[in-house]
């Protein structure tokens, strides 16, 4: 019999359009990379189960934005009971790495951010001749906020599975530290909202992108 998790939680990808959200979802998701995605997964989420480093089963609720982050008014809908959030940029666009600070006022609005895993994510790496934001900068600007940092490419499949991992250790751990005295094992079960369809997804606030 498969083992139950340990925990489940819903995790958002944040991040301006066309930083490589959905091609990160997509190839942890054992897809080939594509230069041609489409705004959509079909659905806004995937589950995937993670063994953590203390062999905790963790099952994440990934959320793509599925094209939302163009409407800032699907946010709070997006990250409601969401448990952690990768914020993406692009290392050779600084315009995604500034756009960070809007993303995070985001996540400020909408939820309590000490109660969130957050991982700041610099994507592209492979474009390295083209680096705008150094290693540095992103750390500092991801440890003055209380996040993890890690840099990875979606081309070329590197740290992908690693800043899952990252998420998931954070994740079980917070939830543990919560539920020091108590005996429940799975508390935080997530509520499966059918996925919408594009239509439902328009909505008539500007465009904030
Ligand atoms: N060079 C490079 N291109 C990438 C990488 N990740 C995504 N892309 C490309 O960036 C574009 C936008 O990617 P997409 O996943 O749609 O971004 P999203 O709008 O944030 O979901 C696509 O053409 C991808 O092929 C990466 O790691 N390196
Ligand atoms: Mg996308």
């Amino acid at each position: 019999m498969r083992r139950q998790p340990d925990h489940k939680a819903k995790v958002v990808f944040m991040g301006s359009s066309g930083v490589g959200k959905t091609s990160i979802i997509l190839r942890h998701n054992g897809r080939e990379f594509s230069t041609e995605v489409t705004p959509t997964l079909g659905a806004n989420f995937v589950h995937s189960t993670i063994m953590t480093q203390t062999s905790k089963r963790v099952e994440l609720e990934i959320w793509d934005t599925a094209g939302s982050e163009k409407f800032a008014c699907m946010m709070p809908m997006y990250l409601r009971r969401s448990r952690g959030a990768f914020l993406v940029f692009d290392v050779a666009d600084r315009q995604t790495f500034t756009d960070i600070l809007k993303w995070y006022g985001e996540l400020e609005r909408a939820c309590n951010v000490a109660e969130l895993s957050l991982v700041l994510v610099g994507n592209k790496i492979d474009l390295e001749h083209r680096r705008i934001v150094d290693e540095m900068e992103g750390r500092t600007f991801a440890e003055e906020r209380n996040m993890m940092y890690i840099e990875t490419s979606a081309l070329q499949d590197r740290r992908i599975g690693e800043m899952m991992h990252t998420m998931a250790n954070q994740l079980i751990s917070r939830y543990e530290s919560r539920h020091l005295s108590s005996q429940s094992k799975v508390e935080d079960t997530v509520v499966m909202t059918p996925p919408t369809t594009e239509r439902e997804n328009k909505c008539n606030c500007t465009n904030n992108v």
